[in-house]
């Protein structure tokens, strides 16, 4: 198990500020957004002043989230500087966008995560075999000895639930499900978090579906699949994209596929790719190359070129270093 820094250590220095601002990454997602409004629970019932903040607006997909509208969006309903920030469910500075500037001017940062190649500095808490920053997060309630609110219970569930592919990737694990169950014992329904992520998807977000399907691209024998979105394609169908892994899923699906990869054209032109691989392919150190990072079998980047483009250069990289 591999470990920086103990929960016991991250709840004392959480113990001793009186007002925390809790930031994490850009395009939250359900483990960061599920990781804020737990961490934000255990804070207000711990007796301390918290805001939430994220540099983008949170996907309409996680707005049942009990809570959720405690999330403010950019700097404009921010003070100027918080003396404590807690960073969640991201493993350096530069993932956390714009509102990174609170870091830098912090007295004191807290990092909580499970992602490789964290860079953050001490205090933090980082293990990288939790499913889910939400697990580390309901590790400190059990080490509180509190117990999360029906929201944060439903919170850090779509945390475990997101991150672990519904119970289906390699970071499944037991404690997963144990935290999982606890959760259940609390009031959480599990069909009605599966309904709300996983069927309410908009018509745009299904026709897309059918385009991506149609034109799946193989590179590498058949062990690289790939998606490429562009703007045109993002136009055409104006999906909800609060949770693009839906579509990356169906390129791994396809069998002897060992890594997946989802190239999607942001709206500045440029280009954000996801990776996923089967166990005993580490993505993450791909990603890396390209100024990315992630987890072993999912990580991301993003490349200063169009789709296509990024896709023509990370193939010829995988062409050298994996095929
Ligand atoms: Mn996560």
């Amino acid at each position: 198990m591999h470990s920086i820094g103990s929960a016991q250590e991250i709840l004392t220095q959480l113990k001793a500020g009186d007002n925390y601002l809790l930031l994490s990454h850009v395009h939250p997602d359900g483990d960061s957004v599920g990781s804020l409004l737990g961490l934000a629970d255990l804070l207000q019932q711990m007796g301390k002043q918290v805001t939430i903040a994220s540099t983008e607006e949170v996907a309409a997909t996680f707005h049942f989230i009990p809570g959720i509208e405690q999330v403010r969006v950019g700097e404009t309903e921010l003070a100027a500087d918080y003396e404590y920030v807690v960073a969640v469910d991201v493993s350096d500075y530069r993932r956390v966008g714009s509102l990174r500037s609170y870091l830098e001017r912090a007295q004191l940062v807290i990092n909580i995560d499970h992602h490789l190649g964290n860079e953050f500095g001490r205090p933090k808490y980082v293990r990288t075999s939790a499913c889910a920053t939400g697990e580390l997060i309901y590790e400190l309630f059990e080490l509180a000895g509190l117990e999360p609110s029906y929201g944060a219970a439903i919170a850090l569930y779509t945390a475990i639930v997101t991150d672990t592919g519904r119970f289906s990737h390699a970071n499944t694990t037991a404690e997963a499900f144990r935290i999982a169950a606890n959760l259940v014992k609390l009031g959480v329904e599990p069909y009605q978090i599966f309904h709300q992520i996983y069927q309410r998807k908009d018509l745009g977000f299904i026709r897309l579906l059918g385009k991506v399907l149609a034109s799946l691209q193989t590179a590498c024998g058949g062990r690289v699949v790939y998606i490429i979105m562009d703007q045109a394609m993002l136009t055409e169908y104006s999906p909800d994209l609060g949770d693009s892994e839906n579509y990356i899923a169906y390129a791994q699906m396809v069998e002897g596929v060992k890594i997946a990869l989802l190239f999607r054209q942001l709206a500045d032109g440029r280009t954000k790719v996801s990776w996923r691989s089967v166990p005993g392919v580490d993505v993450s150190v791909f990603a890396r190359e390209f100024g990315g990072g992630g987890h072993a079998n999912a990580a991301g980047c993003e490349i200063d070129l169009e789709p296509q483009q990024a896709a023509e250069k990370v193939l010829t990289f995988l062409d050298k270093h994996f095929c």
